[in-house]
């Protein structure tokens, strides 16, 4: 049978929050041991809104790291980052001439993100869906393993690889998000009808992966949530709701589990239990990132391969396209 391929990526524009670890990072260290696995840093996606080059630069090492640490094996799967392989932009340009402007427009991150970044809504930010179908296409990817708030991104790649084979015959593979059950959307913790976002302005909203046990227990305790004092996941009760989440995430349970042991209990006790469960899955992670960053030479070693793999595997897809199209290669 066909080796079936993954891909996905994150974007290096923060600190990854426990909403990317639970929606996506930890499947795809489910993933690698049964499929062939491309995971990038997606650093040309991070700069469609305002960066600082130097803090980029250290958020995309400390992304590879955390990946690792977080159980990414490089011998499993295929870790880089993105600008090291121009055959993203290369495709991503060619992929352009296949898609609508009118359909770019009303992409739900589009125009979010437009609100959000009112003064700069440039080329890149618009073009963000055709540059992750090329991250996506170039690999052949099956499964696309992300948080619910990318479905109508890898629907669309999926659009314009359909579209593609059928002006050109049949290049790319039809890609598929893969969702998880539990835990694909995590709600930010201040207005927990928001979704989680490393980005948030304010801090309170989301648990980043590297925040030490007392900000952790802080951020729960100061968490929203309603005046009743159930415990119960239900309609309308989206802050406890969203803990309760959080909680069977990290505490490998089901919400009937979690609701019976904390029948009874008061939300303070709840909100300790949750910040607790969760800082003690991520100590091992931070620790173990700090361990990796020190050795500077080690992580460059396995981003070189990585992009050397990738460059490989991509340039076999772009090729195709390039002839496809009809660009001139010589005799
Ligand atoms: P930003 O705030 O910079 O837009 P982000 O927090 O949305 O970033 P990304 O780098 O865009 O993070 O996403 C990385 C992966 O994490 C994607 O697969 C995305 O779907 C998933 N993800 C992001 N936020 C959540 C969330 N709150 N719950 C579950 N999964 C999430
Ligand atoms: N847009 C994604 C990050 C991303 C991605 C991809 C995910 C860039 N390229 C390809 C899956 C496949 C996000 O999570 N915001």
């Amino acid at each position: 049978m066909e080796e079936k391929i993954i891909y996905s990526a994150a974007q290096p524009s923060g600190n990854l929050t426990i909403g990317n670890y639970v929606g996506a990072i930890r499947n795809w260290v489910r993933l690698q041991s049964e499929y062939r696995c491309f995971f990038a840093i997606a650093d040309m996606h991070a700069i469609t809104v305002k960066q600082e080059p130097a803090e980029l630069r250290r958020h995309t090492l400390e992304l590879a790291a955390l990946y690792l640490a977080c159980g990414l094996d490089p011998s499993r799967c295929v870790l880089y980052v993105q600008s090291q392989v121009p055959q993203h932009a290369e495709l991503c340009w060619v992929l352009n001439t296949v898609t609508y402007v009118g359909e770019m427009e009303r992409m739900t991150q589009f125009k979010d993100k437009s609100r959000r970044h009112a003064d700069n809504i440039n080329m890149g930010l618009m073009d963000y869906p055709v540059l992750m179908a090329a991250d996506i296409l170039l690999y052949q990817t099956d499964y696309v393993p992300v948080g619910v708030d990318q479905t109508q991104h890898v629907e669309i790649a999926r659009d314009i690889a359909l579209r593609f084979n059928n002006r050109y015959s049949e290049t790319f593979r039809l890609p598929q998000a893969l969702i998880v059950k539990n835990g694909a959307k995590i709600m930010s913790l201040q207005e927990p009808e928001k979704k989680m976002s490393k980005s948030d302005e304010n801090p309170n909203a989301f648990v980043s992966l590297l925040d030490d046990r007392d900000t952790v227990l802080r951020k729960f305790r100061r968490a929203v949530t309603d005046s009743d004092n159930r415990i119960v996941s239900e309609e309308g009760r989206a802050g406890i709701s969203n803990l309760l989440a959080i909680y069977c995430a990290f505490a490998n349970c089901t919400l009937q589990e979690a609701e019976k042991t904390f029948e009874g209990r008061g939300y303070g006790e709840f909100k300790t239990a949750v910040g607790e469960t969760v800082a003690n899955v991520l100590a091992p992670v931070q620790a173990e990132q700090k361990r990796l960053l020190a050795d500077r030479k080690y992580l460059d070693g396995i981003l070189a391969e990585g992009a050397e793999t990738a460059r490989r595997a991509a340039q076999r897809t772009l090729s195709k396209v390039y002839r496809k199209v009809g660009f001139y290669r010589g005799e």
